[in-house]
């Protein structure tokens, strides 16, 4: 408890206990923020309903495609509603149709790169804009990269093309949102098991690769990304902004 204490967030993005945002919200209501979640769709409400109950019986738990401008409006009414204003968003959504991440990045569709563009990387355009009237204190916007945005990784593909461009809308939301003392970063997390690294044909040699060839040995943990994400959430972080840092015990430096 302290260092977000009177802090109010939002949190997109959590899908189960193993969700990177679900660390990140853990780390950030621990250190006494108050938070809202949004859920993608009827099939995730329990998952996320059980989850966001744990920090209280009236948590804000609202439906939000971020496809959708009218639900993004309606959440960050209900958030105006509720709060009457906002610290803090957490961005930790990305899809790409399961097609575009097999194969060769050559026959990405013109559909896969749409849908791809848009849920992962439109939208924190999108949630930026709803959310910089409410931050009238200031604020922290965090997202989730990966390394694929910047060196080619097998069968990443158009996410990685996608991410390129998250990156590149944190810059530019930072410069735009900087004089209201807003501030936008990402934190390009190494591999780990969630939904949506499950399923991922090799995900498995993957985590074993980065255990081989990163500095620290082994994988980042989820704890580990709450706790970098608390920090680019708090006055430590006061002037910090438009950065991608690298959690990923140190894979991204290395030239082999
Ligand atoms: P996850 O499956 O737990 O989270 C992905 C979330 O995206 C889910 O909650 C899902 O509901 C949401 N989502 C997808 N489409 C949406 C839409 N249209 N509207 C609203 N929400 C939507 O998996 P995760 O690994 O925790 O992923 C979170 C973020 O971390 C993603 O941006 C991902 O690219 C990034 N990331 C993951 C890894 C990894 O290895 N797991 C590594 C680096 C970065
Ligand atoms: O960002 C991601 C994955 C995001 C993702 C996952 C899925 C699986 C289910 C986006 N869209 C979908 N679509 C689906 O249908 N990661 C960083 C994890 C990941 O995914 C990979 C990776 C890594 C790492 C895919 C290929 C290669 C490496």
């Amino acid at each position: 408890m302290s260092l977000l204490n009177g802090k109010f967030g939002i949190v997109f993005g959590v899908a189960n206990k193993r969700s990177i945002a679900w660390a990140i919200a853990q780390a950030w209501a621990r250190a006494g923020a108050t938070l809202a979640f949004t859920y993608q769709g009827e099939r995730l409400k329990e998952n996320v309903a059980e989850l966001a109950g744990t920090f209280g019986p009236d948590t804000l738990i609202l439906p939000c495609d971020v496809t959708r401008d009218e639900e993004i409006a309606r959440v960050f009414a209900a958030v105006q509603q509720r709060f009457g204003k906002l610290h803090l968003l957490l961005h930790s959504v990305a899809f790409a149709p399961r097609e575009a991440l097999e194969g060769d990045f050559l026959n990405t569709s013109r559909e896969a790169f749409r849908i791809a563009h848009d849920v992962s990387a439109y939208s924190l355009v999108a949630l930026a804009r709803a959310a910089a009237p409410l931050m009238t204190e200031g604020g922290s916007l965090l997202g989730l990269s990966y390394y694929g945005a910047e060196k080619v990784v097998p069968h990443y593909n158009v996410m990685g093309v996608a991410k390129a461009a998250l990156e590149a809308c944190t810059r530019y939301l930072a410069y735009d949102l900087g004089p209201r003392q807003i501030r936008v970063n990402c934190i390009s997390a190494g591999p780990v098991n969630t939904l949506a690294a499950r399923g991922i044909s090799g995900f498995t040699e993957m985590l074993r690769h980065y255990e081989a060839k990163a500095p620290l040995k082994r994988n980042v943990t989820a704890d580990e990304l709450g706790a970098t994400g608390l920090f680019l959430a708090s006055d430590g972080a006061a002037a910090i902004t438009g950065q991608v840092l690298y959690v990923d015990c140190g894979y991204q430096i290395m030239g082999m």
